[in-house]
């Protein structure tokens, strides 16, 4: 816990450090209450079995392969693009981009694969084992993309581990290559705009913690909304990748919202607001292949700076789209690995690679490397099965209902959950049907949730969009689209439809100013005195950012490690279904403690409803009561 305290603390963080910061920190000694991590540990295992885990169906725990991680141990670090960044700084990367001849590469797999096939549900134990052979087998990689999006609020939430940790983890295991991460602006990592100063703090400690690359977009591409992000990521000295989202059709003369103009113009903003690198963000993969070389054709005479791309392969022409992105001089593309890649993921780096064989841009990564890691996550995968949306071939029917890739399997989870599982093709169409009442908006998260919200809200309902207008009044619709409608998001594009704000505000008046500007700044001491009484224990700076995010969530998490401890230190099957009878594992719960535990038996239901599950701890005998709820 000592140097965990110190590896945490700010000062640490930001290369202060010396004897005098031990003196003169006394929250360094501190120390979390160790009591009892062996029964905390055997309680969570103890109700996990007898319980199952939320959101998957309780069966036996399956048996899984050991898992084949590549021996790396004995190759050493080359050095790569997190070099180039210490020692150039972001506009030295940005020149270093446009100077190479190859296609660079971002791997996504550590975030937006596992957001877009697994509902986000990957563990930092299973990316932290894969981060140094990955490091050091693909050192030519331009990024990992492995931090934000809805990894955040989905570690604290459903994991039961904290995403700061995931990141000061990885980042030690991964010294060489840029790390990434995906920031919604003033959204930060969650669901609303939040307080300008929760942004600078959030920008201001994970790029202290680890990050480079910020992918900072809007999800309504207001760009107003970006400049604060974009401000204190250049203030931190990171990358500022500014994106663009990219939603429509710009080969649909019909669909003249957003045509080529309207991309044009946006470039020239992010570029003149400060961007290092140019993102287009093809959440949805709505970005046709022709559509694709012209957008880059056009954006590449508009910007200096180097271009991004992102896209999803739910309707199988991924591969095809970057072809024509890299035939028009795209800098660098999304990619994941073959065995976590495709449908509603980033096309596979490896199908990319052979695909620009013979052509001066094929990617410089050592493919056989590829399809070593390619090996480990199609293991890693199969403990995930019940998060997988059951997609199984490309959906060109995605050009239709435009949901963004990281919100499919999420969206689908959320509509089992109120009992619409077996009417998900109805939820998808009417998602579409909701977007056109919208006045057709760009759709990513938060405004893709807002659609999602609305389009359960009214099949849960069945209500039709006739029924919107007519009985509208009498309707209390769901949270997020009233506040939408408010203008809390920001301001979409060519305003609001009128007479639906008109029904669904009731009266309430929209703002049209940037929410941020309206906000009161978050007291951060005042926070931490407060947090600090109500659980006794140190806050950190990340425990504040995490908790001035999501006040709740973090408060829940913290409530679960009170009850059962540090579950990260758990193996995955572990994790989602207990132990077997007669099984035995082991569980590294800090460098070089290991416990050892061995499920002996579990008695029948009590007449008060509790079980006593027995182990053996470390060969002694042990039971743990739980109630059975089923
Ligand atoms: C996110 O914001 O999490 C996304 O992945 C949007 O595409
Ligand atoms: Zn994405």
């Amino acid at each position: 816990p000592f140097l965990e305290n110190v590896m945490l603390h700010e000062k640490f963080l930001s290369g202060a450090y010396n004897t005098t910061f031990v003196d003169e920190s006394p929250e360094l000694f501190v120390f979390p209450k160790r009591k009892n991590r062996g029964t905390k540990m055997l309680t969570y295992i103890a109700d996990t079995t007898v319980n199952g885990f939320e959101g998957i169906t309780k069966e036996k725990k399956p048996y899984f392969e050991p898992l084949p991680v590549p021996k790396t141990e004995s190759l050493s670090f080359e050095s790569g693009t997190k070099q180039i960044l210490d020692k150039h700084g972001p506009e030295g990367v940005a020149k270093w981009m446009k100077e190479q001849s190859e296609v660079l590469l971002t791997d996504t797999t550590f975030r937006d694969a596992h957001q877009s096939l697994l509902a986000t549900r990957i563990r930092t134990k299973d990316l932290v084992t894969i981060a140094e052979p990955t490091a050091k087998l693909l050192p030519n990689l331009f990024s990992v993309e492995m931090w934000g999006g809805a990894t955040f609020d989905v570690a604290y939430r459903f994991l039961k581990e904290d995403p700061w940790e995931r990141l000061l983890k990885i980042r030690k295991k991964m010294p060489n290559i840029l790390l990434q991460m995906l920031l919604r602006a003033s959204n930060a990592v969650g669901y609303k705009n939040y307080p300008d100063n929760l942004i600078e703090q959030f920008v201001s400690k994970s790029a202290q913690a680890g990050i480079d690359v910020f992918r900072i977009f809007d999800s309504l591409n207001w760009v107003d909304n970006m400049i604060p992000a974009i401000k204190a990521v250049r203030e931190s000295g990171k990358i500022a990748e500014a994106s663009i989202c990219y939603t429509g059709d710009i080969l649909d003369p019909t669909r003249s919202k957003y045509d080529l103009d309207y991309y044009k113009d946006l470039a020239k903003q992010l570029e003149a607001n400060g961007a290092h690198v140019l993102g287009i963000k093809d959440m949805a993969g709505l970005l046709k292949p022709e559509a694709a070389f012209q957008l880059i054709t056009t954006l590449k005479e508009t910007v200096d700076i180097p271009i991004h791309l992102h896209t999803h392969d739910t309707s199988g022409n991924g591969i095809l789209t970057y072809k024509r992105a890299i035939d028009a001089g795209v800098d660098a593309v999304d990619v994941a690995c073959s065995s976590m890649a495709g449908l509603t993921s980033q096309p596979s780096a490896q199908s990319l690679f052979y695909a620009l064989e013979g052509t001066e841009r094929q990617p410089n990564i050592n493919i056989e490397a590829y399809e070593q890691l390619s090996q480990y996550w199609e293991h890693v995968r199969t403990y995930y099965k019940p998060f997988e949306s059951g997609m199984k071939s490309p959906h060109t029917e995605i050009y239709m209902h435009e949901m963004p890739g990281g919100q499919y399997s999420n969206l689908q989870q959320q509509a089992k959950a109120v009992g619409l599982g077996d009417r998900w093709n109805d939820v998808k169409s009417m998602y579409r049907r909701v977007n056109d009442m919208f006045g057709d908006l760009v759709k990513v998260t938060p405004s893709s949730k807002v659609v999602g919200d609305m389009a359960l809200f009214m099949v849960q309902n069945n209500l039709t969009e006739d029924d919107v207008y007519d009985k509208g009044e009498t309707i209390d619709f769901p949270v997020s689209v009233i506040e939408f409608f408010q203008g809390y998001l920001g301001q979409p594009y060519q305003g609001f439809p009128q007479e639906l704000q008109r029904i669904i505000l009731k009266g309430k008046k929209p703002i049209t100013k940037r929410p941020g500007e309206l906000m009161e700044p978050v007291d951060f001491r005042q926070m931490r005195d407060m947090l600090f009484k109500q659980l006794d224990r140190q806050i950190t700076s990340f425990d504040l950012i995490a908790y001035a995010l999501y006040p709740k969530v973090f408060l829940d998490f913290h409530k679960f490690q009170q009850q059962y401890g540090d579950v990260s230190t758990l193996d995955t099957p572990t994790f989602f279904y207990g132990m077997r009878l007669g099984e035995e594992i082991e569980v590294e719960i800090e460098k070089g403690k290991t416990l050892f535990v061995k499920l002996i038996s579990i008695s029948e239901p009590r007449s008060n409803g509790t079980r006593v599950v027995y182990f053996e701890l470390n060969g002694q005998p042990r039971e743990v009561i739980i109630e059975d709820k089923s």
